[in-house]
């Protein structure tokens, strides 16, 4: 139900904002029936196109003193906004719930600062994360953070979701990497906090707050980050696996002997893979099926050395018959394809019509369990039995092994209250067993704000809602904490 405390958008309003930005492609305004229907879509639909809100009014602020006067307009108007940025969110926290302004940061687009040095970039919330990281290589750096929608999500948006992705085991959270944000409070103030500092302890880091806030507390416009050196040797090698325990060992002993170049730990089940397959039709990397896979990267500074340290990690884990069969990326086009096998998971699993994520931390020895119960209790209801009327396709798992991050996903013919119903609260009630979180690395949007009390405390959420109220007072503003 919408909540009345907000106003309804005027043509009053619009004109104010047409007059504040200026230019025509800055406001795609559906009020006065300026913009058709279908320009105005995309920014209401989520990736999954799951969640759809009722947004007529999109702004692209091109400044953050437009973004600043923006939200002060919409304060004392009583006007709810959502930020966006790319769009890619998967908890549904970037689109409007009901019919509040998109204000996009897209037309935000610039890199501000880098020094050659020290590796620090200094650049504008809308930047596309690809875009940064691109800058960057020509400069023989890398941004701290890579992820399948590295080519549409922008990083404000990667910062108010506190992003993880496939490298967080070798560069660290950003709560680490980001060093300063910029941010607009949503009465407008302008918070300058956009330090290029690596150490500066003077009172409370503030811009950690923003740092996964998906923007409940301020629309960020800027971000200060420490980007490491690019490394010049990158390898890449895929691998079968017969069990969970064996996974495990792997991981183990690619912690031990590749110790200071490795860069990625990924798992997939057999089950990921073959919708995988079944999507894109493609060759399958090693012959025939196993019951896991995983991908290992190693980053390091000397090519020779580093392949020689692979190729003898593998060969060790195959005579210790840890890992069944395996194959190294030969060059670029390889390399990308074994990538594409992981990161492309979640783009095919759509492919029946929905899906329902879990993007889980739970004890690393426990990980895999949760996907063999929720496979278990989905055929016992009845509800995946493998014909083409059950609604659940299958149930997979795969994700970030090095950080003990497993995104479980049930991909579905269609939204089904029955299936529904059997996965919740039973998967949260699951990991909250197990002290996990139930978001690791997605944020709770739309989708999990109502579970937070899963991962949380009472206290706890109790200090996020005065620090809600502090930022905020009036609500006036996308808000995802209940209030
Ligand atoms: P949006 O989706 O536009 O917004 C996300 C949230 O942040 C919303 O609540 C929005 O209101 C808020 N927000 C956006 N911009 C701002 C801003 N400037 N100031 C304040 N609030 C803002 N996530 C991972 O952690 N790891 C992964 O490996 C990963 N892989 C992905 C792969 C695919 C194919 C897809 C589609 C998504 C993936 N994600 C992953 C999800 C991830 O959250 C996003 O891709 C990304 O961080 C969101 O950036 P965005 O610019 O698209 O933000
Ligand atoms: C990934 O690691 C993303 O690929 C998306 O975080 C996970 O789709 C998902 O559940
Ligand atoms: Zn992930």
């Amino acid at each position: 139900k919408r909540d009345e405390r907000f106003a309804q958008i005027t043509n009053e309003h619009v004109d104010y904002f047409k007059q504040l930005l200026g230019k025509d492609s800055a406001v795609i305004d559906g009020v006065t029936g300026a913009a058709a229907e279908d320009e105005i879509e995309p920014f209401n639909l989520d990736w999954m196109r799951k969640y759809k809100g009722h947004c007529k009014l999109v702004l692209k602020p091109g400044s953050t003193e437009e973004v600043s006067k923006i939200l002060k307009y919409c304060n004392e108007n009583m006007l709810a906004v959502v930020p966006q940025g790319g769009n890619t969110g998967l908890v549904g926290g970037s689109v409007p719930v009901f019919d509040e302004i998109v204000v996009s940061t897209s037309r935000m687009n610039q890199i501000r600062f880098f020094d050659e040095v020290t590796g620090v970039l200094v650049a504008d919330a809308g930047v596309v994360l690809e875009v940064a990281d691109q800058f960057l290589a020509e400069k023989g750096y890398i941004f701290p953070l890579d992820l399948g929608a590295k080519g549409s999500c922008h990083i404000g948006g990667n910062v108010s979701t506190n992003a993880g992705g496939l490298r967080l085991l070798r560069y660290g959270s950003l709560h680490g990497t980001v060093l300063g944000v910029e941010a607009v409070l949503p009465d407008g103030t302008i918070l300058n906090d956009l330090s290029r500092l690596r150490k500066n302890n003077t009172g409370y880091d503030l811009k950690q707050l923003f740092i996964g806030a998906e923007g409940t507390i301020g629309m960020i416009t800027a971000v200060s980050v420490h980007c490491p050196q690019r490394s010049k040797a990158v390898n890449v090698a895929f691998l079968g696996v017969e069990s969970y325990d064996k996974l495990l060992q792997a991981f183990r002993e690619a912690k031990t002997q590749l110790g200071e170049i490795l860069s990625a730990f990924e798992l997939m089940d057999s089950q990921s893979q073959n919708i995988y397959h079944k999507v894109k039709g493609n060759t399958r990397p090693l012959d025939g099926e196993h019951p896991f896979y995983c991908l290992i990267e190693t980053s390091g500074s000397n090519s020779e050395h580093d392949s020689a340290k692979l190729e003898s990690f593998l060969e060790d884990l195959m005579t210790k018959e840890i890992v069944s069969d395996g194959v190294m990326a030969q060059d670029e086009t390889q390399f990308k394809s074994l990538w594409s096998q992981r990161e492309g998971i979640t783009e095919t699993l759509g492919h029946w019509g929905g899906v329902y994520k879990y993007d889980v931390s739970i004890p690393i020895k426990e990980m895999y369990q949760l996907v063999e119960d929720t496979r278990k209790r989905l055929e016992d209801a009845g509800l995946k039995d493998g014909t083409e009327e059950s609604p659940v396709v299958d149930v997979v798992g795969y994700g970030h092994m090095g950080d003990c991050n497993l995104h479980l996903n049930i991909a579905v013919r269609r939204y089904d209250k029955k299936v529904e119903e059997a996965l919740e609260p039973f998967v949260y009630e699951w990991i909250s067993k197990r002290n996990g979180s139930i978001s690791a690395e997605h944020g709770l949007g739309i989708a999990k704000k109502k579970y937070i009390g899963y991962s949380r405390n009472e206290t706890t959420v109790g200090l996020m809602k005065q620090i809600k109220n502090l930022y905020d007072p009036v609500s006036a503003y996308s808000f995802l904490l209940p209030h």
